[in-house]
């Protein structure tokens, strides 16, 4: 969970990156954002992009997305309402919620893959955040993943581990294909809607679907 000064911070950088003065900032077309705040409610003033609650995370966020990059965000692992975090609260990112799937296959059965967490296979994840804000459900449950280094791994190693910041990953290397084969789609009206269509049949509009 980020603290405030922590989300002014983030805000900071992606003005920074709008400014050009990042390298390579203008050939970022997707960004995933393995992060979330609790903020509580009226997080997001919806289509005022922040300006109704002098939200800069939020500003920076909208002018980007209006630029042409598209976000794609952890829900949060709050087991709570995605409206209370950021920038999952955010109507402009594509807000993802963790699931469990073990096997890459439907119908439940496959076995637990990291035995750490109590989440049967093809179910929501129980620590996700759920309800509107949300798009699309990814794989966020027993993730192996790069990890940063320490100790006797000091330029990395791996690790497996659970929550929405692993499932939002999944979505954005799907964004990042639709975006390679439609190179003309903007993130509003192309691969932010193209994403929601194909969030399946479950509304995510609830603790279970
Ligand atoms: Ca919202
Ligand atoms: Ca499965």
């Amino acid at each position: 969970m980020m603290e405030s000064s922590y989300i002014r911070t983030i805000g900071t950088a992606i003005k920074i990156m709008l400014k050009g003065s990042c390298p390579g900032a203008s050939t970022i077309q997707i960004a995933n954002m393995s992060l979330s705040g609790l903020v509580g409610p009226g997080a997001d003033d919806n289509n005022y992009c922040g300006n109704t609650n002098d939200d800069a995370l939020h500003r920076a966020i909208c002018n980007s997305v209006a630029a042409g990059v598209t976000y794609v965000v952890a829900a949060g692992n709050s087991s709570g309402d995605a409206s209370q975090e950021v920038p999952a609260a955010y109507d402009e990112v594509i807000t993802v919620s963790a699931l469990a799937d073990y096997d890459g296959r439907p119908f439940e059965g496959a076995a637990n893959t990291c035995n750490r967490d109590p989440q049967i296979d093809d179910d929501f994840a129980f620590f996700s955040n759920f309800g509107p804000d949300v798009d699309i459900g990814a794989p966020g449950v027993c993730i192996r993943s790069t990890w940063k280094g320490s100790g006797r791994h000091p330029n990395g190693t791996y690790n497996t581990i659970s929550g929405t910041s692993m499932a939002s990953p999944h979505v954005a290397g799907a964004a990042t294909l639709y975006k390679s084969t439609h190179p003309s789609a903007f993130p509003g009206q192309g691969v932010h809607d193209r994403a929601s269509q194909h969030r399946g049949q479950g509304e995510w509009s609830h603790r279970y679907v």
